[in-house]
């Protein structure tokens, strides 16, 4: 390499580990740094004045210096975690980190348990537990899909999707609770129907917001997508050609693949499982360990979020055999081989040999996971946050059934004050200490 000594380039480099961790640290320097900087980052408004960042000397626990340092303070509860705070930024050596956490504890501090950060955030009311669950997500990304997702959600989305539901929500019960107070006045079917369409659009919200739990699954943990058909069809070539790479054994006896095996590609920023499985063929013309690798064929098939199916383009009637086998993408397989006796519109051919047909292919199954539209706003990524919004949803629609039945009105209410806990249960707010446990005990140290 050859330096630029005259300094003509402006240069960036990722300043701390690659590798899962509270912060990351971008360096950028050089004639056009101030430029860049208003290209990519936008200061907060109005502008934080709240710390102050200064260089220094770091002391060990007997005073003595330890390293050259930023020291960026929090004094007044602004901070990330709403407390007086400060953050100490050093030389990258693990040995010095540790000789500077040892200097902080000697001088009054105690080690923070994972996560226990973010939980102080969630305690303070800096943010609601659906941001500190993006936090954690964020940090745990796989996809760049999935780091949008999550960042979305650490700057609100998630809470906003549901404020507007809660507020129509508490309205509501408010009206009805006041009128119960007052038991002479009759609960009139007047005041609740006012309240109906607010409700009503609520409950589609939340519905909405559940649809993108099975996407926000497909982001946490990726998409498996399974290479379904008979022995010889070409799955395993398949796989290889997806992969790039030499990675299933493939060979012209029927039988090869036994058990299934699964390779990890990105699709369409997506995180994709491709999972190759063995031929499936009637039982009786199977031996013991075929049949073995046929039913784990079928319980792959069974939990796969697309169903890739194969057919030889040689085989006799394949396109039947082919849709006789069904999937969500369907194709016929070693088209190199010759046309096949027949074609339908919504059916690939594909030579994995000669690499034909492959973009087409990858194409088809980025559409089938695609997103769904709500996913623009916000995207359920925790089971905990599907079980509350599914909770509040529920308990809408037996709030709704109640009115429409003309029932007293302590039932409605106390049918709207279950959806109200549990999307009160969903931002954090009066929830137990075993949920926040299970909260923040999966986080990394330092958040
Ligand atoms: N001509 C041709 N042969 C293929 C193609 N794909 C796979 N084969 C051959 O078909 C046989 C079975 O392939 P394999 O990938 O093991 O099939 P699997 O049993 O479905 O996994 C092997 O001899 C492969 O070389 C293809 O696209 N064209
Ligand atoms: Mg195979």
């Amino acid at each position: 390499m050859s330096f630029d000594l005259l300094r003509v380039d402006t240069i960036v480099a990722l300043a701390t580990a690659e590798a899962p961790a509270a912060l990351a640290v971008v360096r950028v320097s050089g004639p056009r740094a101030d430029n860049v900087r208003h290209a990519v980052f936008v200061p907060r408004r109005p502008p934080q004045r709240h710390f102050v960042a200064t260089r220094g000397d770091l002391l060990d626990e007997r005073g003595r210096p330890l390293d050259d340092c930023v020291c960026i303070a929090w004094p007044d509860r602004h901070s990330y975690t709403g407390e007086a705070s400060f953050e100490l930024s050093l030389h990258g050596s693990p040995v010095l980190a540790r000789a500077a956490v040892r200097a902080v504890v000697a001088r009054g501090c105690r080690l923070a348990e994972p996560g226990e950060l973010t939980l102080r955030a969630v305690l303070t009311g800096r943010l609601d537990l659906t941001a500190a669950e993006a936090v954690d997500d964020v940090i745990r990304a796989r996809s760049e899909a999935a780091a949008r997702a999550a960042g979305r959600a650490l700057r609100g989305g998630l809470a906003l999707a549901v404020h507007e539901p809660r507020a129509a929500i508490v309205d509501a019960l408010a009206d009805i609770e006041a009128r119960l107070d007052f038991p002479d006045e009759e609960l009139g079917d007047l005041a609740l129907a006012a309240h109906l369409p607010r409700l009503d659009a609520a409950h589609d919200a939340l519905l909405r917001l559940l649809r993108t739990s099975a996407w926000g699954a497909r982001l946490r943990d990726g998409a498996r997508v399974v290479l379904y058909g008979p022995p010889n069809a070409g799955k395993s070539t398949l796989l290889n050609a997806l992969a790039g790479e030499e990675r299933a054994l493939v060979h012209h006896e029927p039988g090869t693949t036994r058990d299934a095996l699964e390779i990890e590609l990105e699709l369409g920023g997506a995180r994709v499982t491709l999972v190759d499985v063995a031929g499936v063929r009637p039982l009786d013309e199977a031996g013991a360990v075929e049949r073995l690798g046929i039913a784990r064929a079928d319980q792959e098939r069974a939990r796969a979020d697309v169903v890739v199916a194969l057919v030889p383009a040689d085989a006799p009637d394949a396109l039947a055999a082919l849709h006789a086998l069904g999937g969500d993408v369907l194709v016929l397989s070693k088209a190199d081989l010759g046309p096949p006796s027949a074609i339908a519109p919504d059916v690939h051919l594909v030579s994995a040999r000669e690499h034909v047909g492959l973009d087409a292919l990858r194409l088809a199954i980025e559409r089938r996971l695609a997103p769904p539209d709500a996913a623009d706003e916000a995207v359920l990524m925790r089971e905990r946050q599907v079980a509350s919004v599914s909770g509040a949803a529920e308990a809408l629609a037996s709030a709704r059934a109640a009115i429409d039945d003309h029932a007293a009105g302590e039932l409605v209410a106390s049918e709207l004050r279950r959806a109200g806990r549990a999307l009160d249960g969903l931002l954090g707010k009066d929830v137990s200490s075993d949920v926040l446990e299970a909260v923040f005990a999966r986080f990394c140290i330092g958040k």
